[in-house]
């Protein structure tokens, strides 16, 4: 029914037994502009292969779930115009037509459960929306933490949500939001924001114990690790306030809706900020992928059945 498509690098991690780290593809192709989402995502994927973890960038490719891109598709993907943003509620629909498109988080979580892969990087989560109170937009990231046990590591929600809201919602679906060496949220470009971190954890191992011990308890659901942008790479919170608060006026008055608001969001803010705001999604993605395979490297080292997804055991 699903055909499955690992590239050699992948397969040839699980045959040596090394970790492996997932990696979304939405990012490259609704997230960032072209050629700079080529270069990030090469660039992440090196970040991943330097900690000693295998990267697999999900993505359907004429109706094949794809583990893992090989470079020309990673490129082609990276050019492409038009592409499908896949979620939950549309990535069978695109693999049973055959059709192509990219993962978000909450897709990407699914490939990764499917791939065995218990650990996933991006920049930042999807979330509620500001307005969210009238226009009802909660992204399925959310959900999406709440029943598929993948680790995902991401500077936070991203800071054009309403993030108290995001936290509230993830709390009610028992999402564990563990902060990194950080006592406040990460605000994705902004390495802390007023909201206390629900936990907060110091060590890669840790994060990865955590991760067991819930599927041990049969807890369903992953775990959010939200890490901090660099210090020196970050935008001050109070610098970006008028300039989202700009590109949230300019979606509402072009009735931008649905799967557009995120990338319209994204692209405006970049323009606002004379692409600022990209050098720093481009660091703390890799600042997250490198996290990611430190993450991954630990829970392989863990007793044998703790780490493989869908294994109850430990
Ligand atoms: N992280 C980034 N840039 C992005 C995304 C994450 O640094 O563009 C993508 C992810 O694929 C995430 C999506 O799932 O944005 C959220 O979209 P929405 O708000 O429509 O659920
Ligand atoms: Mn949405």
């Amino acid at each position: 029914m699903i055909e499955i498509s690992e590239s050699p690098e992948v397969t040839e991690a699980r045959a040596e037994g090394r970790p492996l780290v997932a990696l979304e593809s939405t990012i490259i192709t609704h997230g960032m502009p072209y050629p700079q989402n080529i270069e990030t995502a090469r660039a992440v994927e090196d970040a991943v292969r330097e900690t000693g973890a295998v990267p697999a960038t999900m993505a359907v490719i004429d109706g094949r779930l794809r583990v893992g891109l090989d470079g020309p598709t990673l490129e082609s993907f990276a050019q492409a115009e038009g592409v499908a943003k896949l979620s939950r509620a549309d990535i069978a629909a695109c693999i049973a037509t055959g059709g192509s498109g990219a993962t978000t988080v909450a897709a990407t979580m699914i490939a990764a459960r499917l791939a065995g892969i218990g650990v996933f990087a991006t920049g930042g989560i999807g979330g509620v929306h500001r307005g969210a109170e009238t226009s009802f937009d909660i992204s399925a990231d959310l959900q999406e933490l709440a029943q598929t046990p993948v680790t995902v590591v991401a500077a936070g929600a991203k800071a054009l949500l309403d993030l108290p809201k995001t936290y509230e919602v993830l709390e009610t679906l028992g999402v564990p939001v563990i902060a990194y060496r950080s006592d406040t949220m990460p605000a994705f470009w902004s390495a802390g924001s007023d909201i206390p971190a629900p936990l907060r954890m110091e060590t890669p191992v840790e994060i990865a114990r955590a991760h067991a011990v819930r599927r041990a308890m049969g807890l369903p659901g992953g775990q959010l690790v939200a890490n901090p942008i660099p210090a020196e790479d970050q935008i001050p919170a109070e610098e970006l306030a008028p300039l989202i608060d700009r590109a949230l006026q300019e979606a509402e008055d072009q009735g931008i809706a649905a799967k557009a608001v995120t990338p319209f969001l994204l692209d405006r803010i970049y323009h606002l900020t004379e692409g600022r705001s990209l050098t720093a999604n481009i660091a703390l993605v890799l600042n997250n992928a490198r996290l990611a395979g430190a993450i991954a490297r630990e829970l392989g080292a863990l007793p044998v059945g703790a780490a493989a997804s869908g294994d109850e055991s430990l």
